[in-house]
């Protein structure tokens, strides 16, 4: 009985390894940003910043702000910081009132790729 036990649980965690090992070890998370997901700011930020649970490889990084209607606000000119591979950032163009999307890509550690967004809102003071 112990040992039927011992096996199904060494088949068991086997599986769940097979199944998660990337994506609950390795795999980079959007953790905090500035301005913060679904915030609402008065004065137009200057720049955007981002920061994963996990450090991120410095290729093929991208992130950009897009206005309502499309248009990209940002200055294209994405940074990871020196010292925290964490955290990325770019400069952004004056910002009018209005909703504005954040998108990110990232590769991880594990060298998978990961993609989001979040919105934030710019109001008149
Ligand atoms: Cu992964």
């Amino acid at each position: 009985m112990i040992i039927k036990l011992t096996t199904r649980f060494a088949l068991f965690a086997a599986l769940f390894n097979l199944a998660l090992p990337s994506s609950a070890v390795a795999h980079a998370i959007l953790v905090k940003s500035e301005p913060a997901k679904d915030s609402v700011v008065t004065v137009s930020p200057t720049k955007i910043d981002v920061w994963f649970d996990d450090k991120v490889g410095s290729e093929f990084k991208a992130l950009a702000v897009i206005d309502s209607a499309g248009k990209r606000v940002d200055n294209k000119d994405v940074q990871q910081e020196t010292f925290e591979p964490a955290h990325l950032y770019a400069t952004l163009q004056p910002l009018a009132a209005g909703t504005y999307t954040t998108r990110y890509r990232v590769v991880s550690i594990d060298g998978h790729i990961v993609t989001g967004k979040f919105q934030f809102t710019v109001k008149a003071p």
